[in-house]
């Protein structure tokens, strides 16, 4: 366990609490798709001095004075984002994912304008564009489908149709319930047909893009990719829009071109959307970043989809339903509703139970509310951290389905959590990845 020491004697309320989930993190499973165990040297940044400091503008151009490390460090992140994704300019303040796809939305588009996204309940996400967020009602978001849930083959020919009726400025490859990858090589040449701006939320797979396991949008002509930190990037919670184009100095508003994406979208996000950056959490991105320019990362990423691999063919094996058929990537959707008659919210609840964490989740065409869903999400990146194998997957996999259908007997339920928790204790979180 961390020290916490200066937390412990101060604040022993606080201190229950952090003591309190580092054993749920280190007796439990973590299979949430968008969740990591990130490295000691992470947190230590997180935590550090930079939390102290104020920061608005952007290195060399900043509104306070005393920004000596603050653009250090700040210049580190960037050039390791450039570096690890091959483009031009990386943003590296946005607070989160959110933030990130608002201020993509903000640098290109006007009010009114046009956007072509995923469906929701077929992987989209919230921010792009469900009808429950402001942007939602500042642009028109418009929405492509998989032709087949079965086989998560997405319909491009629909796509390429409704491009061409709707004309959208913008269209948004990207997902967080998704299992499949996207073809980038279609939707960047059909965004180029009707005149869009190609744009890849990466969030979920930027760890797999970083570690070569994955397609790069911007080799298919992207021009913004936005992602979070955290997830398969395995840094601190966080956000990043990185675009092709000319650097110049953000502080003079550029011709909206798309030459200048770097710059509009330095404005938008600051001081367009946001105040002063996290410094810590830059530090630790910067940290995170060079974790993944390492070799070893690209070792990880490729075993992150060899132990998604190995859990799908144990469902597959055992008749559970999963959407787009199985994975290619980090995560799997399953249909417990359908295939064991268990709605989402109790097999979550079931498998908290023994220690397994993971997510409800709509299907693709849900009739049951998002909050008592058909499905469960599921993922490996951070088992995968935990350094599980494919064997070890699979027999988690065979767990999780034990539980569920043996959810009735305490007696089971007890015995597989004691095989989750002696499963911890071989293979606990490293405090180190390089
Ligand atoms: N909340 C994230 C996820 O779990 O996929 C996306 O923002």
């Amino acid at each position: 366990m961390d020290s916490y020491d200066h937390i412990k004697k101060q604040d022993a309320e606080v201190f229950a609490t952090l003591e309190g989930e580092e054993t749920r993190e280190r007796e439990g499973l973590e299979l949430i798709p968008s969740e990591n165990y990130v490295s000691k040297a992470v947190r230590e940044a997180n935590g550090s001095v930079f939390t102290n400091k104020y920061s608005e503008g952007y290195p060399g151009k900043r509104y306070y004075g005393g920004q000596t490390y603050t653009d250090q460090v700040e210049l580190i992140a960037i050039e390791r984002a450039k570096k690890l994704f091959g483009c031009d300019h990386a943003n590296v303040q946005p607070l989160g994912g959110a933030n990130a796809n608002i201020g993509a939305y903000f640098a290109w588009l006007e009010p009114g304008d046009t956007v072509l996204g995923m469906d929701l309940s077929h992987g989209g996400h919230l921010t792009h564009g469900h009808p429950v967020t402001y942007m939602s009602k500042l642009f028109n978001f418009v929405r492509y489908k998989m032709k087949d849930p079965e086989t998560g083959e997405i319909d491009y020919d629909e796509m390429r149709e409704v491009a061409k009726r709707e004309k959208p400025k913008m269209i948004l490859a990207g997902y967080s319930g998704y299992s499949r990858e996207l073809d980038y090589k279609i939707i960047g040449e059909i965004a180029k047909e009707v005149g869009a701006v190609a744009m890849a939320d990466m969030a979920h797979v930027a760890g797999l893009i970083a570690g070569g396991v994955h397609k790069n949008p911007f080799d298919y002509g992207f021009q913004i990719v936005t992602t979070t930190t955290h997830k398969t990037l395995r840094g601190p919670r966080g956000g990043m829009i990185m675009s092709k184009g000319i650097v110049s100095n953000p502080m003079k508003a550029p011709e909206k071109t798309i030459e200048n994406l770097p710059t509009l979208i330095d404005r938008a996000v600051f001081p367009g959307l946001q105040g002063g950056p996290h410094m810590n959490t830059t530090a630790a991105k910067a940290i995170a970043f060079g974790e993944a320019l390492h070799p070893s990362f690209k070792t990880y990423a490729a075993q992150i989809l060899k132990n998604a691999k190995a859990m799908e063919e144990v469902f597959r094996n055992r008749e559970v339903r999963m959407l787009a058929g199985g994975t290619s990537n980090h995560l799997i959707l399953a249909d417990v509703f359908g295939s064991l008659g268990i709605p989402g919210k109790e097999a979550e609840e079931v498998l908290d139970r023994v220690g397994i964490t993971l997510n409800k989740n709509s299907i693709a065409d849900d009739t049951r509310s998002p909050f008592n869903p058909s499905g469960i999400r599921l993922g490996t990146p951070a088992i995968t951290t935990r350094k599980l194998m494919e064997a070890e997957s699979a027999r988690v996999a065979e767990l999780m389905l034990d539980a569920l259908r043996d959810r009735a007997d305490q007696s089971k339920l007890d015995s597989i959590h004691v095989e989750i928790k002696e499963l911890c204790g071989k293979f606990p979180i490293p405090d180190s990845f390089v």
